[in-house]
């Protein structure tokens, strides 16, 4: 006849557990696991002994406020011979006795997040469940240990900036295992307002990475919910703190976190795209920050970019526009609702807030490999991130008798794509990932080609360059003898020029 083990005490074994789950980064003062792995917890048992076939032991194992077997939330199980790794399962893998060694082990496709296991009647045992990129049943599953140190582990990276000529490496500290961390990152999980408006739903789905990649997408813009980031795209930041001063994600977290959830003043791309590689890589889902040099704002999905000039070429203003650069993240996961592994890998998401997507700012996570193919029908927002990296800019010049003439560009949008190489500091180029290479524009007509010097007085330019030391200069010309005009835009970075100090001891 079965026998409940009767359990008085137990050792989680948290630094053992967490060295092996690759969790250990976040201390060992609690049972942080991986879902499709097991752990193992020492039980001491108040009366008699394990005894191998003839122990029982009744387990529970539940997440979230509303769990629910349906739902995938809660689980009952008991002890089985050898551990199952495509469901919960529990077994004892010590020699009879009075103290046991009890293995657990979650399905590779568990939700995510804070659980509680029931052991009998007496134990009662918490721990966190995150993704795991190390385990081959595990969608978001990584085959390169190099790989998996740079893209879930590394809490240092670099994110470029500048532009298209001159990207500018800046350092980022993304401390995604800092103290109090992962648990504002649950946080977020938990205010998002799916899981506000239906807290059982919103669990069950914690499983599926290409979910909680887009509640992410949604969460740390502060647009339409609690969520972490407010942005600011002028020159004034009062009342909080210019995006550029920023210098890692921790500050930011924690002060949310602090302000009980009131958005942090202030960000832009890269800060919304470095807090959103914070989250992703805490909760175990492989992530790296992107930067797409002359990166187009498409805000009517037709994967153009209007623009107007008046007749002296000055751009006139309109709600499309081409940034000299932005950032996003991808993520990486297999996309099984896709139907072809092709699409598997990285996934492209937008936490910066530019355009709704069913009603709410968020975009992504969408194949990056769809987005080279044109594969602009699949999920989610494929259309707005292939105008990002491969949109045609037409520059409508209006004249002064009223006519209109088009130039279209089809190459100068999406430059360089770039992100930190694994286990280096220098840039990886990445265009070729998001899109086949592209005949440069050919303006024909003006053979040979002449020079011609352009001078322009700093009394000009001057109030206008950026934070970044760049004008950017519109040279327009007009052919009279075939009326067609013709623009030139450029990014131009201001050097500033090496001065030397000579300083020479007086005998
Ligand atoms: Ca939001
Ligand atoms: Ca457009
Ligand atoms: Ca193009």
């Amino acid at each position: 006849m079965a026998q409940a083990l009767d359990i008085e005490r137990w050792n989680l074994e948290c630094e053992f557990n967490n060295l092996d789950h690759h969790t250990d980064l976040n201390g060992a003062d609690r049972l942080i696991v991986r879902r499709g792995q097991k752990f193992t917890i020492s039980l001491y048992l108040r009366s008699g002994n394990y005894q191998p076939g003839l122990s029982s032991l009744d387990c529970v194992v539940e997440t979230g406020p509303q769990p629910s077997e349906e739902n995938g939330t809660r689980a009952s199980f008991g002890l089985s011979a050898v551990i199952d790794t495509s469901r919960w399962s529990a077994a004892v893998t010590s020699p009879p006795g009075n103290t046991a060694t009890l293995a657990i082990c979650s399905p590779p496709d568990a939700p995510i997040g804070r659980y509680t296991l029931t052991l009998g009647q007496s134990g009662r045992i918490e721990f966190i469940l995150l993704f795991n990129p190390w385990c081959p049943g595990d969608r978001v599953y990584m085959d390169d240990e190099r790989s998996l140190e740079e893209y879930v582990l590394s809490q240092d990276g670099i994110i470029f900036r500048g532009s298209a000529k001159y990207p500018v490496p800046t350092p980022w500290n993304f401390g995604q295992f800092e103290s109090g961390i992962l648990d504002i990152c649950l946080k977020i999980l938990d205010m998002n307002p799916k899981c506000l408006k239906f807290p059982g739903k919103d669990c069950s789905k914690r499983g599926i990475p290409t979910y909680v990649s887009r509640v992410l997408s949604a969460m740390v813009n502060c647009n339409d919910d609690k969520g972490v980031l407010l942005g600011r795209w002028t020159n004034n930041y009062d009342g909080g703190v210019s995006p550029l001063l920023w210098r890692g994600s921790v500050e930011i977290l924690r002060s949310w976190d602090r302000q009980d959830c009131l958005p942090v003043r202030y960000g832009q791309c890269w800060v919304f795209a470095a807090v959103a590689c914070s989250v992703s890589r805490a909760l175990g889902i492989p992530c790296r920050v992107v930067t797409n040099f002359n990166s187009a704002h498409d805000t009517n999905s037709n994967l153009v970019i209007e623009q107007y000039i008046d007749e002296k070429g000055a751009l006139m203003k309109s709600r499309e526009m081409i940034w000299n650069y932005h950032c996003w993240v991808e993520n990486w996961m297999t996309r099984p609702d896709l139907k072809s592994p092709d699409f598997n890998g990285w996934q492209a998401s937008d936490p910066t807030p530019q355009e709704k997507s069913h009603g709410v700012y968020c975009c992504g996570p969408v194949p990056v490999r769809a987005i080279k193919e044109g594969e602009l029908t699949f999920k989610y927002d494929a259309p707005f991130v292939f105008a990002e990296v491969n949109a045609d800019v037409d520059y409508f010049m209006k004249k002064a008798d009223g006519s209109q003439s088009k130039v279209t560009y089809t190459s100068t949008v999406g430059q360089k794509i770039s992100t930190k190489s694994v286990g280096s500091d220098a840039r990886e180029d990445i265009t070729h990932l998001y899109k086949y290479p592209e005949v440069l524009n050919i303006l024909c007509g003006f053979l040979p080609e002449r020079r011609v010097p352009l001078r322009l007085n700093y009394s000009k330019y001057g109030g206008l360059i950026t934070e970044e030391n760049l004008i950017r200069l519109a040279a327009l010309l007009l052919d009279y003898s075939g009326g067609q005009p013709m623009l030139a835009l450029r990014n131009i970075v201001l050097d500033n020029p090496e001065i030397k100090v000579r300083v020479s001891t007086v005998q």
